[in-house]
């Protein structure tokens, strides 16, 4: 199978750091293209729409794949179906599609957190055969509130916090909010971030970046002036769809039909 990138060193950094930023980026026509289709749907009263705790900025979208044409095609882009079948070794397909926005000056931070602990305690995901792969809507850098990650922690498992006595709420407002339910402690944070240091991911609209479900990663609130939206699309394997999720399917995707390529200027 012709595959947009280099397998070989692509699953050798993965595997080693858990992230790895992809040379190729996305065309310029395409990013504006998903962002003409952000600016519509966040216009719009939907259920798919999570707004920041004041209840008037849009801090995610979510699904959008489902129902926007744009974002249906975007998921089946040969850059990031060759990039999660590549560093999953099988066929894949959409378990989640988000677009953060983190506004400017409202933009609220994500705590320290693993998205594996998510999927699998509240979707039944039996195994991290999921990919999260980062497409940058904006320009990223140092000062609106990029995604940082904790190189090398995808190898620890799920990090248990203070959530693991608690009973769980099996309220998915309490999974996507700046109050999220499963955090990493940022004691426990501080500790891996001291001996493994961190990395922000920063960059041009346009860039790719694949990271894993259990890599610690958190981001800040964003203080500039400058939106930092950042489109993420979950692909799973689909022999680690989850039985019968129960959140809602905007969330979690119950069709795990392979997911078929569209061509690289499909959108
Ligand atoms: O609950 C979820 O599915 C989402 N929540 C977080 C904090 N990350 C994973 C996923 O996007
Ligand atoms: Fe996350």
């Amino acid at each position: 199978m012709q595959t947009t990138h280099e397998p070989a060193n692509l699953k050798a950094a993965y595997g080693e750091s858990g992230w790895y930023a992809v040379p190729d980026r996305l065309p310029a026509e395409a990013v504006e293209k998903l962002r003409q289709a952000v600016d519509r749907i966040g216009g719009q009263e939907r259920p798919e729409i999570v707004y920041e705790a004041e209840q008037s900025v849009v801090r995610a979208l979510h699904g959008c794949h489902r129902f926007d044409e744009v974002c249906a095609r975007v998921v089946r882009l040969p850059l990031f179906v060759d990039l999660a079948e590549t560093l999953l070794g099988g066929p894949v397909y959409v378990y989640q599609f988000k677009v953060n926005m983190k506004q400017p000056f409202e933009g609220a931070a994500w705590p320290w957190h693993q998205d594996f602990i998510f999927w699998h305690r509240e979707d039944g995901m039996a195994a991290p055969d999921a990919v999260n792969v980062a497409v940058f809507l904006d320009d990223v850098s140092a000062d609106n509130g990029p995604l940082r990650v904790i190189p090398g922690s995808h190898e620890l498992g799920i990090i248990d916090g203070a959530a693991a006595a608690a009973e769980p709420s099996h309220d998915w407002r309490r999974h996507v909010a700046a109050s999220l339910e499963y955090t990493v402690p940022d004691d426990v944070a501080e500790s891996l971030a001291a001996a493994s240091g961190t990395e922000s991911l920063t960059g041009p609209a346009g860039t790719v970046v694949a990271f894993h479900p259990n890599i610690v990663h958190c981001s800040s609130n964003n203080t500039s002036a400058r939106r930092r939206a950042v489109l993420l699309i979950t692909y799973n394997l689909v022999s680690n769809a989850p039985a019968a999720p129960t959140r809602p399917e905007f969330l979690v995707s119950r069709d795990s039909t392979p997911v078929t390529r569209v061509d690289s200027n499909a959108l």
